[in-house]
């Protein structure tokens, strides 16, 4: 096949509507951190079974069209042996994988990160691609604070997430660019709008330099929400409406979709803030949801490290999941959640 129409049909199928992509993709840091809080031992058999149990879930691929994996869990096997990216497939859900290296300190920009790893990564999305992905993910962070975002941190950060895109591309692998704004700080609703929506214009520029082609590119982006520790918290109708048009301002309509991290939002803010964007109306892409902690925490919880609890686990997470794709359709209730 043409890598022009894989980058489509891949695209097409991560947003069907009605699903959204869940992101398992926590390196090892961070999978020792919601370990720890758990007291559960961070080994790569606990690992294992922990994203054995997610990849396997009964009937997740109803509300999931694909699930980001992490070097290690792409490489891992359930059980009975068969690769876990076998699995997605089997189950018709597409495969994806964090490529990015983790975001590193940024030089003479205090406080700011800049997120590396395009060293090697053409030779490793070859190695993907065998592996079996068919969409990779790197995310940049970007902070609200005193004097930031600095305009060398945006630049720096969003002319990485167009070369990683034009060789995800190259490849025929979608590539989903995260340009995350952090939601710590006091900033107000207002603040994360305008750095929200001058990251996006940056980037769709630096996308267009390197020729990324946008129908086959998907842009994972943070809400546009109040700071944790702003005193004056934005409503969700409020959250809702600066976010779409934030992205009306921002983004092309050629993009091939719009999916977003729930970045600290609790499982409800993050359902609530997708449905009421998705009440607002039709939108010129699929507004979906790629949520990693908000999908995954109350699975998580009920798993607790115990073999014995999977299935309790797979039911959490199947309800998240559902709960979820009932928002990215604008048809979700707080009376379902029950
Ligand atoms: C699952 O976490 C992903 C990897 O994060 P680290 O590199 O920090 O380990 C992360 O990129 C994730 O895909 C997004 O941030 C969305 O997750 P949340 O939890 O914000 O919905």
């Amino acid at each position: 096949m043409e890598i022009i129409d894989q980058l489509l049909e891949t695209t097409h199928k991560m947003m069907t509507p009605g699903k959204g992509i869940l992101a398992i993709d926590e390196s090892m840091g961070t999978c020792q951190k919601r370990f720890d809080a758990l007291g559960v031992e961070c080994t790569e058999e606990a690992r294992r079974e922990y994203r054995g149990l997610l990849v396997s879930c009964p009937q997740i691929e109803e509300a999931v069209s694909g699930m980001i994996l992490f070097d290690e869990t792409i490489r891992q096997s359930t059980d009975d042996g068969k690769r876990f990216a076998d699995v997605l497939k089997e189950k018709g859900m597409v495969v994806g994988i964090k490529v990015d290296m983790g975001a590193k300190e940024m030089a003479l920009s205090e406080g700011e990160k800049v997120t590396s790893g395009l060293d090697g990564l053409r030779e490793r999305l070859v190695e993907y691609k065998q592996l079996g992905a068919q969409f990779a993910k790197w995310r940049a962070v970007i902070s609200i604070g005193d004097g930031m975002p600095s305009d060398a941190c945006i630049k720096a950060n969003v002319h990485a997430l167009a070369r990683y895109a034009a060789l995800c591309q190259e490849q025929g692998i979608v590539p989903m660019v995260e340009p995350e704004v952090l939601i710590d700080g006091e900033h107000t609703l207002e603040e994360c709008y305008s750095v929200t929506e001058h990251v996006l214009k940056c980037l769709m520029w630096e996308l267009h330099q390197q020729r990324v082609m946008l129908e086959g590119c998907i842009l994972k982006t943070s809400m546009v929400i109040s700071g944790k520790g702003c005193a004056t918290q934005a409503t969700p109708d409020q959250v809702a409406v600066a976010t779409v048009d934030c992205l009306y301002n921002a983004i092309t309509p050629a993009l091939g979709g719009v999916v977003f991290l729930s970045g600290g939002q609790t499982e409800l803010q993050s359902t609530t803030h997708l449905d009421k964007m998705n009440k607002l109306g039709n939108h010129p892409w699929g507004l979906t949801f790629s949520y990693g902690r908000a999908i995954q925490q109350p699975c998580l919880n009920a798993w607790n490290g115990k073999t014995e609890n999977i299935s309790a686990a797979q039911a959490q997470l199947l309800k998240r999941a559902q709960m979820n794709g009932l928002a990215s359709l604008g048809q979700w209730s707080e009376d379902k959640e029950a």
